[in-house]
């Protein structure tokens, strides 16, 4: 059984090339995750017994992407009492992106969902990543150190445009 605290789901293997994004940045800030397909449409039984199981599992987090008429993120963060952080995707059956990230974004009160920008798992990974380090100060340090990394690259550029 997966020993990981955040749990990377999307509606279709076709996701994973925006989902991946999620993944590599957790790597990096040393927080294991676990990856899987699951969707509302197609699975919806399978759906509904990960989401109820999750927190069983352990699990703290959960980064949910889909795309076009995306449901996975709402309807699993109505089974659930763990954060569910949403990631709209531009897939090809997304008309302009927009159908993404409403679907994703317009959940009624009671039941949020964080929702980030389109395509943008690695923010999702990051903000999974701070939900857990307000317990564990390994995933705090590696969070310092990665956002001194982001400012001393715009420190770079700045030098290398100011000549
Ligand atoms: N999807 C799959 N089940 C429900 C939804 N909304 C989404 C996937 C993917 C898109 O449909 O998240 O973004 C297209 O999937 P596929 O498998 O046809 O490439």
């Amino acid at each position: 059984m997966s020993q990981a605290k955040i749990a990377i789901i999307m509606g279709s293997k076709s996701d994973l090339v925006i989902m991946q994004d999620a993944a590599d940045v957790l790597k990096e800030l040393g927080v294991d995750y676990e990856m899987t397909v699951v969707s509302a449409h197609r699975t919806p039984d399978r759906m509904f017994s990960y989401a109820r199981a999750a927190a069983d599992r352990g699990i703290k987090v959960i980064i949910a992407g889909a795309g076009g008429a995306a449901h996975l993120p709402g309807m699993v963060a109505s089974l659930t009492h763990l954060p569910v952080i949403g990631v709209p995707v531009k897939s090809s059956n997304s008309i302009d992106g927009w159908d993404s990230i409403l679907s994703i974004l317009q959940m009624p009160n009671g039941i949020p969902v964080a929702t980030v920008a389109l395509n943008a798992a690695k923010n999702a990974g990051i903000l999974a990543a701070q939900i857990l380090s307000t317990a564990d100060e390994y995933i705090v340090a590696n969070l310092k150190a990665f956002k001194e990394d982001l400012a001393k690259k715009v420190e770079e550029s700045a030098k290398s445009m100011e000549g």
